[in-house]
């Protein structure tokens, strides 16, 4: 599988881990776009949202859950963090194993670009 996320999960490339259990693993932007800026991915290729299935429903769950909790861990849970999840081309995806955003330390502005 020529995945770089896969390839961070199986430690071939570098990445800041931040946490990791079975099912997920976090981790640092390599090009942060705010003070804070980490991804939670899931641990199985899963290329875009596209190909979520009901079968997904934990591990997309814990995605959340575990972007809560760094947050908090960061501090920067009670001034608040935008969440975000791209798919596909217009939706500004480059990495095609699914990821999720989190960004804080600064405000966010709405809409995203
Ligand atoms: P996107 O939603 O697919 O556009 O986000 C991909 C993100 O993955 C982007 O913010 C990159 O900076 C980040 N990233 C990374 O953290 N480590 C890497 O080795 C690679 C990309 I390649």
């Amino acid at each position: 599988m020529d995945c770089l996320f896969c390839k961070i999960v199986s430690g071939d490339i570098p990445a800041k881990i931040l946490y990791e259990d079975d099912d997920v693993i976090a981790f640092e932007d390599i090009m942060p776009q705010a003070p804070s800026h980490f991804l939670v991915i899931p641990k199985r290729h899963i290329s875009t949202l596209n190909d979520l299935t009901d079968d997904d429903a934990p591990v997309v769950g814990k995605l959340q859950i575990t972007a809560a909790k760094i947050a908090k861990q960061k501090g920067i849970s009670d001034a608040g963090y935008r969440v975000a999840m791209n798919c596909n081309e217009m939706g500004g995806q480059t990495v095609y194993h699914i990821h999720m955003h989190v960004l804080g330390g600064r405000v966010m502005t709405w809409p995203p670009g």
